[in-house]
């Protein structure tokens, strides 16, 4: 090793110690870990890494990776579309913020996608991408992915890549463990971060304890359309509930929830939800809950909630305010919950491709549990409970415990699994990924990550059929890694070998946001059925044009309608005469086009409220009021031909007692042909 590399080692050394003491100190509060392994092994920095990593990794120029990747954008409320190994960017898909770059919530179309309860929201943090799946295994056909702040879940339709659909999640505060899928996309389940009054009221923050609730939410996905609808909620002590996993092949029919927070405290929580040593998995029995669905053994409760759906066939959103739920008291069904106690606030919790093992990541515990599910249902059937909370049986822990991975590093936060009888954690405080073997929960390799790895992804690392060929880690802190870019650093994700018995770094990749979560899917999933274009005729958007000489304006009193075509490479009509300071005017773009990857942008001069983006076969609108006389130029803003620099026109604008004429036209002297 050479002096220089020798240096660049312990640099990254005392830094990374630095880092564990500090997010020791900030994260776990008065609760202080135990159980220190020492620094990571050292040995595969970056620096250190293999002459044929970086082929393991290069896609030639003109070839294609071998996995789409979802990124959550995290606090950009947008998911994020990489190529695997490249780590190539390929979209951006918005789906809870405003997107300027493709007119996302800025346009008519898209506007009620973000209408909720609340009015409309223009962003949120999304957390957690799922691809949908058939038999347990990822079908390729929509990504889910939830809304934290304000608890929604959306539907991507991966024909398009955009977002289809966004349904509100009512009596809940912080949608977290959220949307993870059952084997056969049946639901999504969203759950409650945050207790909240239940129904929300006004009431002391003291009274938490008794008149705070927690809901879990089943929400069904039509298996034909994909639209979603509020199934029931499951109501519960307001702990937090922080993940999910559903179970798949023997645990099909169950989903499982950690929780931290049991204490139920409402102040001071990285001290007073640190309380208990050990946490809840709560286990739902959803096929018991179809059962008492059936039986009418709910109660309507009211709720105001959004579902928002996209129509392709129109380009149009529209949104509805729904007002009651289905809910399921657990006293009044037994059967339906468990507890699983779980030291120590658990975060995630994951469930191995066989459905077996439920691994609960007991983020403040030295060791992590394994749960056996066979052994759950012995119990349960045994009626071994410990006690009771609230009509839910606690189970005994010693009894459902398959074992215990003894001292794996700190900070325990995910898990995956490679299908290989492995499974991988990340460890959140000491910086790395450890592998171990489901089965004996014997350690067997662990790799540094840089730094502060949250979650980690294998391409259907949590259904029946894991890809295990590479892991992705998703890390938190990125200082020393890039360029900097002054005080704020984009995090980063980390690619790694696991086809071998040693995990092996292959490359770094800046990502957008926070990447929460990702999930990955072989790109022969995807790649056939992703659209080209949309069919003119099959355009039904209400102020559709689809021929050029159907091209006008239609004044309606203040508000005038321009319908208005796009083709390489003209705007028809581009002149147009008439419009008075007062008027609303609607800019109604079709694009003509029939071909792939030729969108044209709409722009037009002291426009306050949208550009547009549109798609070839689709129809978009922008709103404009203009607010002074004077002639206004307009422009396509995607660079669609040699001539796309002439793809132009103007608008007058005369004052509001003007008697000039509407007009329009394309070309000198002659009417719109
Ligand atoms: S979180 S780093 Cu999924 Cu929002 Cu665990
Ligand atoms: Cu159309 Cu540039």
């Amino acid at each position: 090793m050479t002096n220089h590399l020798l240096k660049h080692f312990v640099m990254k050394y005392h830094q990374l110690i630095k880092s564990i003491i500090a997010l020791a100190l900030l994260g776990a509060g008065s609760t202080i870990f135990t159980g220190c392994e020492g620094p990571p092994d050292m040995g595969n920095s970056s620096a250190a890494l293999a002459d044929d990593v970086a082929s393991q990794v290069y896609v030639p120029p003109g070839e294609y990776d071998e996995f789409y990747a979802f990124m959550s954008g995290g606090f950009s409320g947008q998911v994020s579309v990489y190529g695997l190994p490249s780590g190539r960017m390929l979209k951006v898909i918005p789906v809870f913020s405003l997107d300027a770059e493709k007119g996302y919530g800025f346009n008519e179309e898209t506007k009620p996608l973000l209408e909720t309860s609340h009015g409309f929201i223009p962003w949120d943090d999304a957390h957690h991408p799922e691809l949908s799946q058939t038999d347990g295994e990822t079908d390729g056909r929509w990504l889910f992915i939830n809304g934290n702040n304000t608890p929604r879940i959306a539907r991507i339709d991966l024909t398009t890549f955009e977002t289809a659909e966004i349904i509100e999640i009512p009596n809940s505060g912080g949608n977290h463990s959220s949307p993870f899928t059952t084997e056969n996309t049946e639901y999504v389940v969203a759950g409650t971060r945050f207790g909240v009054p239940y129904p929300q009221q006004d009431v002391s923050i003291d009274s938490y304890a008794e008149k705070f609730k927690g809901t879990l939410s089943f929400i069904s996905v039509d298996p034909e359309e994909g639209h979603m609808d509020v199934a029931f909620q499951v109501l519960l002590p307001a702990f937090n509930y922080d993940l999910a996993h559903s179970g798949k092949g023997k645990s099909h029919g169950w989903t499982f929830f950690t929780t931290y927070n049991t204490e139920e405290k409402s102040t001071l929580l990285e001290v007073n939800a640190s309380q208990n040593d050990k946490d809840f998995i709560a286990a739902i029995n959803w096929k018991k809950a179809e059962e008492y669905i059936k039986q009418g053994k709910y109660r309507e409760m009211p709720a105001k909630y959004a579902h928002n759906i996209y129509n392709e066939k129109t380009h149009t959103a529209t949104s509805e305010m729904k007002d009651k739920v289905k809910v399921l008291i657990p006293e009044e069904c037994p059967g339906l919950v468990y507890f699983l106690p779980t030291p120590k606030s658990p975060h995630g919790v994951d469930v191995d491709p066989s459905g077996e093992y439920i691994v609960g990541n007991g983020k403040l515990s030295a060791d992590m549990a394994v749960h056996s599910f066979t052994k759950i249902q012995e119990a349960i059937a045994n009626e071994s409970f410990e006690t009771t909370i609230d009509g839910v049986p606690v189970l005994k822990y010693e009894e459902i415990l398959a074992g215990i991975v003894e001292k794996p590093g700190l900070g325990p936060l995910h898990t995956e699994f490679d299908g290989k009888g492995n499974a991988y954690t990340t460890y959140f405080i000491s910086s790395e990924i450890v592998k171990w073997d489901i089965e004996t929960q014997q350690v067997l390799d662990r790799i540094p990550t840089y730094y502060s790895v949250g979650h980690l992804m294998i391409p259907g690392g949590d259904s029946r059929k894991p890809d295990g060929k590479y892991m992705v880690a998703l890390n938190k802190i990125t200082k020393d890694r890039y360029l900097p870019t002054g005080p704020e650093l984009n995090h980063s994700a980390q690619l790694y070998d696991i086809s071998g018995d040693k995990m092996k770094l292959l490359l770094d990749f800046p990502t957008i946001g926070e990447p929460h979560y990702a999930q990955a899917i072989a790109a022969d999933k995807v790649m056939p059925n992703s659209k080209k274009f949309y069919p003119i005729e099959e355009n039904e958007h209400p102020y559709r044009t689809v021929r050029e000489k159907d091209a006008r304006v239609e004044r309606e009193g203040k508000d005038v309608h321009i319908y208005m075509t796009s083709i390489r490479s003209h705007f028809a009509p581009d002149n147009i005469e008439g419009i008075k300071v007062g008027d609303r005017v609607y800019f109604h773009l079709t694009n003509l086009e029939q071909d792939w990857d030729v969108p044209h942008g709409l722009a037009v001069l002291g426009a306050q409220n949208a550009e547009l983006l549109v798609m070839p076969g689709q129809t978009e609108t922008l709103v404009w009021e203009p607010k002074a006389e004077g002639v206004y130029p307009f422009y396509c803003t995607d660079f669609c031909s040699a001539l796309h620099q002439e793809m132009q026109g103007y608008l007058r604008v005369s004052p509001a007692n003007s008697q000039v004429a509407l007009d329009w036209r394309l070309g000198y002297d002659e009417p719109v042909q």
